[in-house]
């Protein structure tokens, strides 16, 4: 594991993230962005792809549950080589390839279509029994929000994981405390999430959300456990990068455009100082 490499790309995704998103002029740059990490790491050092065959059946599966964090995942497929990262500047307009929330049909690379929270950890654990059954060694990486674990569907799918013993998948629960109108204690307190996770069996773990080097151990580890599906607590920031949305951790955002240009130059400027 190159920790700068990752560290490099995870600042490539935010910046790509912020275009993306910049290109509609607003969407949810909160919750993308604070994924750059996890994508650097899955994408960079982890996962199994063929950008030339986006449905290589053999390949790993990503599933952003919470696809409204779609433009985080076209940053990153962009710049993989699934196609020229230009295309997911018509995020959201009409006849794109690039929806807010992610689609199957649509964007090579996109492995399942989401936006409904709660389904994307279902279906993905359907994945995960599906390639078992076809003996394939993919792997399945699902991204659920901590808002959307308020879903009893993302609890479903935990107890089924459980239950047919699915050491083929991870789930990632994006803990950045915050979802679309307030802080999730506020809302619907889970408490202690990973202790809940680990009450339905799952072999759990907690990391800084923006630590590369944290993400892919504990990914070794859970990749490592056999008989249980894994879970990984990502605590993370809201808007991590992103200098208009990350103080009020933002869950959609309209900046003005010379904010947008502001934070397009941070953005700039800190992957710069990681490569000079
Ligand atoms: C079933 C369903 N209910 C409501 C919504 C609207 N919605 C979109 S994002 C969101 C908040 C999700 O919070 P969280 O999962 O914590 O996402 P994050 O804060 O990480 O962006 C809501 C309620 C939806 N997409 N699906």
């Amino acid at each position: 594991m190159d920790k700068k490499k990752l560290e490099i790309l995870a600042a490539r995704i935010r910046l790509e993230t912020l275009k993306v998103i910049h290109s509609r002029g607003f969407g949810h740059v909160g919750g993308a962005i604070d994924l750059a990490d996890l994508m650097a790491v899955l994408y960079g050092e982890v996962m199994k792809f063929d950008p030339k065959n986006p449905r290589w059946e053999d390949r790993d599966w990503l599933v952003l549950s919470k696809g409204h964090a779609g433009p985080v995942a076209y940053a990153t497929l962009g710049l993989m080589g699934f196609y020229p990262i230009e295309d997911a500047y018509t995020l959201n307009q009409p006849h794109t390839k690039f929806p807010s929330h992610t689609d199957r049909k649509l964007t090579p690379g996109v492995d399942l279509t989401t936006g409904s929270l709660g389904q994307g950890a279902s279906s993905a654990t359907g994945a995960a029994l599906g390639n078992r059954l076809d003996g394939r060694s993919s792997r399945v990486f699902c991204v659920i929000g901590d808002g959307e674990a308020d879903e009893g569907e993302v609890w479903e799918a935990l107890h089924f994981a459980c239950a047919h013993k699915l050491d083929n998948i991870v789930y990632f629960f994006d803990q950045n405390g915050y979802q679309l109108d307030g802080q999730t204690a506020d809302i619907l307190d889970h408490g202690n999430l990973a202790a809940k996770i680990e009450g339905f069996g799952l072999y759990t773990q907690t990391v800084d959300g923006h630590d590369v080097e944290a993400i892919y151990n504990a990914i070794q580890n859970a990749l490592g456990k056999k008989g249980v599906p894994s879970a990984i607590v990502l605590n993370t920031i809201k808007g991590k990068g992103a200098l208009f949305a990350e103080p009020k951790h933002d869950h959609s955002s309209q900046p003005k455009e010379e904010q947008w240009q502001e934070a397009i130059a941070a953005s700039e400027k800190a992957l710069a100082e990681l490569t000079k």
